[in-house]
């Protein structure tokens, strides 16, 4: 392999690790969880969210749901009669898409009153990303995280570690096959 195409996987590996660093999942709640006992404020404060992140709401299912606000007012009052969407697995994901602020609730009965309500805001990624030591600490304010959360943590990241050296490699195979 000549030394223009060392230079061109090199770049390409370059771009893919970037991209795959800069998006994070935000577990709400930490190893609390989407629960009526969170303090979903304090957690807020101590996560910094980004375009391209993702929200993990982890709950019973049944016991609680997951629905999104349209305004700070629906938020504020805990207005869940209008959602924007809607989500029950117990296992919600929500992209942080665009940047902005977005809102969300229990959608069981009294709940929201109780705490259980969300205010997050995404700011945009600049496009020269300065090395984030951030992201490994950043997920997790308490000490005991249960084993299945670090567990399945792991996991993705190493999904998305194979899914990148898998592109890189294909990335080759292309590579030598055009020069
Ligand atoms: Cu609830």
């Amino acid at each position: 392999m000549g030394a223009f195409q060392r230079t061109l996987l090199g770049l390409l590996a370059a771009v893919i690790v970037m991209k795959h660093a800069s998006a994070a999942q935000h577990s709400v709640g930490g190893s609390q969880g989407w629960d009526q006992s969170t303090d979903f404020n304090s957690w807020v404060s101590s996560q910094k969210f980004k375009v391209g992140d993702q929200l993990v709401f982890k709950y019973s299912q049944g016991l609680h749901s997951v629905v999104e606000l349209t305004s700070e007012s629906a938020y504020k009052n805990c207005d869940i009669s209008t959602p924007l969407n809607s989500l029950s697995t117990g296992k919600d994901v929500v992209k942080l898409d665009k940047p902005g602020t977005r809102y969300f609730a229990c959608g069981t009965l009294g709940h929201c009153a109780q705490g259980m309500k969300l205010k997050v805001t995404a700011t945009a990624v600049d496009a020269p990303s300065t090395p984030s030591p951030t992201s490994p600490t950043s997920s997790s304010s308490s000490s005991s995280a249960s084993p299945t959360t670090v567990s399945s943590t792991d996991t993705s990241a190493a999904l998305k570690h194979i899914a990148s050296l898998a592109s890189i490699i294909l990335s080759g195979v292309v590579l030598s096959i055009c020069f």
